[in-house]
């Protein structure tokens, strides 16, 4: 029997718009000697970390100069070529941006995976700046860190800022596919609602079902964690994002004062704090202040519903780093929708009346481990949502299990506008979490024909069923 991912990446036909370039190199934008911007390479490489004392082989998306992803500047054209140098397909999706949809990076829905040795072609101008990421959208290479940042630096960049990245992800010396296996295994019943849907939720959320080795900052634990040199009395903007498979944090600031000035790049009203949750995909930008004083600054993320942290250090002038330890003092509490009500976006959508609503139940079945949206899992025959060019749409997504989802939409930037019946003006982003019981609305214009992928981006939700796409042109 076909499993759902081979279903999911291989059957549907390549559309022939994909600049797919298997064997021959094409020249870059403008030709052989045009002033074009040079393309970026970015290789799909294997590498080795060490992660608890014990060397692990993962993946890594790196220019050959080693450098980890893309920083680059908005109004610059996005310029790439990804060279698959793993022994299997991938192909890498640019979480937050709109790119043309063929470019997007999922298989099967925006175009062909690239074949081990070939490598695909990418161009579109940056509308706007953020921090953004990328990932492998194929099978589970994300588990295995197939992912890295993707900066978009804009007029928000203040200069003599220094900007640090964190990349958040959970670690397992366990393979992906026997992680699927053992969650698909029978169990005793946990907190669920049946397929059926519209049962009440539970009391307690259903949090963190796969058991990790380890949480990592920037492929480091807390046993020997990066040391950020930073200057007394400068100011520092935090790059956070959530790079991991299947586990949000409480962001730590510990005695530092954080001021919250985006989420999945786009610019909020800024909120002043030390704790800021993350959830799957989400980004984070925190500006900071480093104190006058020599001193070491942890900032840590605690998972939901756990004790155990991660993070990065920040060393102020001749500051020593203590030993910071891999378990915070009080379990953390699950992430909720609190902070999220109170988020406010700078630059809201256009006041506009909603020319169409597609409800979305994430429905499931806990103990077989199946996943869907209106109780229906994916596969490739599933209709699109259908939509129009220009209508002002709003998903209604509607939470009748005992898990959080943190849902996301691809290729357009969406407004969260009601959290449980009540309106607001949310925040712009491109990642959203939906508590168990919970009703989140988001709005988005359908500026970027095309098909795209919405889906819950917990790994093995997505890989279990939890995604369907909407197509409008
Ligand atoms: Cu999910």
């Amino acid at each position: 029997m076909l499993s759902r991912r081979s279903v999911m990446m291989g059957a549907l036909a390549a559309p022939a718009s994909f600049c797919f370039v298997a064997k021959a190199q094409t020249p870059p934008a403008g030709g052989p000697g045009g002033n074009a911007v040079p393309r970026t390479i970015l290789e799909l490489q294997r590498r080795n970390i060490v992660v608890n004392g014990k060397s692990a082989s993962v993946y890594g998306i790196r220019q050959p100069d080693g450098t980890d992803g893309i920083t680059t500047d908005v109004g610059k054209p996005f310029s790439v070529r990804v060279v698959n140098k793993i022994n299997e397909p991938s192909l890498i999706h640019w979480h937050g941006m709109t790119p043309p949809w063929q470019q997007d990076g999922v298989p099967g829905v925006s175009g062909p995976a690239i074949p081990p040795g070939g490598s695909a072609d990418y161009d579109y101008p940056l509308r706007f700046g953020g921090t953004f990421w990328m990932h492998s959208h194929q099978g589970l290479q994300e588990q295995l860190l197939m992912a890295a940042p993707l900066i978009i630096r804009d007029q928000r960049d203040r200069p003599g800022q220094q900007e640090i990245v964190v990349m958040l992800t959970d670690f397992s010396f366990t393979q992906p596919d026997q992680i699927f296996a053992e969650l698909r295994n029978p169990k005793p019943m946990a907190n669920m609602a049946g397929p059926g849907g519209g049962k009440a939720a539970p009391a307690a959320p259903d949090l963190n079902d796969v058991k990790y080795d380890a949480f990592l900052a920037n492929d480091r634990t807390l046993a020997d964690p990066e040391v950020v040199k930073v200057e007394p009395g400068a100011p520092v903007l935090l790059r956070i994002i959530n790079s991991s498979s299947m586990s949000a944090y409480h962001i730590d600031l510990g005695q530092l004062d954080g001021e919250l000035v985006a989420v999945d790049g786009f610019a909020v009203v800024p909120v002043a704090g030390r704790n800021f949750p993350i959830a799957v995909a989400q980004r984070l930008d925190i500006r900071l202040t480093i104190p006058r004083n020599p001193g070491s600054h942890p900032v840590l993320a605690i998972l939901e519903g756990e004790r155990k942290q991660t993070g990065i250090v920040l060393a102020a002038g001749n500051a020593s780093v203590g030993r910071i330890p891999e378990l915070a003092g009080s379990t953390s509490p699950a992430l909720s929708l609190e902070f999220e009500g109170r988020l406010s976006a700078t630059q809201p959508l256009q006041s506009r009346k909603a020319d169409r609503v597609h409800t979305l139940n994430l429905t499931g079945d806990m103990a077989k481990y199946i996943w869907s949206l209106n109780n229906v899992s994916w596969t490739p025959d599933v209709p699109p949502l259908p939509i129009a060019k220009g209508e002002r749409i709003e998903l209604v997504f509607v939470n009748q299990t005992g898990m959080p989802h943190p849902m996301h939409l691809h290729g357009h930037e969406f407004q969260v506008v009601e959290i449980d019946g009540k309106r607001f003006s949310g925040a712009v982003r491109d990642t959203v979490l939906v508590t168990p019981g919970r009703r989140v609305v988001v709005a988005f214009d359908a500026n970027n024909p095309g098909t795209w992928a919405i889906h819950c981006h917990l790994l093995y939700h997505l890989d279990a069923g939890m995604f369907t796409t909407l197509k409008y042109f």
